[in-house]
């Protein structure tokens, strides 16, 4: 795996699922930058609602998006808002060996997916407040942490 400062990093946030959470996507992408190479930035763009799209068909999004995944080093989702998509990528980097975080926000009166909190080969946490998100991350960057790792369900 890359040194710290140049891993690849593949954030996952809902866009056609719902684009209510996309100023935190925003503060967490904002947090990843300063830790490694953010390769899905747009995710946490506002002007990337859930209508519109980027001028490219959705055959070559799919493929660029799945380039950069299988690029990736480590994965990022913020899985509070539930989007296909999100879930699609999580099971691609599952497969192909990625280590995957999964940021569910406590409070928003969203459910989490027991195919998402069941699975072991996630890391899996709960969170509050950006700063606890950040605190997730930043264990998850360094490599601190098990392999089944959900911290706890309510
Ligand atoms: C934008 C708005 C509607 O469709 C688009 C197309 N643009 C996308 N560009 C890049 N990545 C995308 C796009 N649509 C979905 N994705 C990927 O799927 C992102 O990497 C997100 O993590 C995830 C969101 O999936 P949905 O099912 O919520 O759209």
């Amino acid at each position: 795996m890359a040194e710290c400062g140049s891993k690849k990093i593949y954030f996952a946030g809902a866009i056609r699922g719902g684009r209510a959470d996309v100023l935190l996507y925003g503060q967490l992408v904002g947090y990843l930058e300063g830790l490694g190479r953010v390769l899905t930035s747009h995710v946490a763009d506002p002007e990337l609602d859930a209508t519109g799209d980027e001028g490219i068909s959705e055959e070559a999004i799919y493929r660029r998006d799945m380039a950069w995944l299988e690029s990736a080093d480590l994965v990022v989702a913020e899985v509070t808002t539930p989007s296909l998509g999100v879930g699609y990528e999580i099971a691609a980097a599952e497969r192909l060996g990625k280590p995957v975080l999964a940021l569910f926000r406590e409070g928003a009166g969203c459910h989490l997916s027991a195919m998402i909190a069941g699975c072991g080969n996630l890391v899996v946490r709960h969170y509050a407040t950006p700063a606890e998100a950040e605190a997730h991350i930043a264990a998850f960057v360094r490599g601190d942490f098990g392999r089944r790792g959900r911290d706890h369900l309510p």
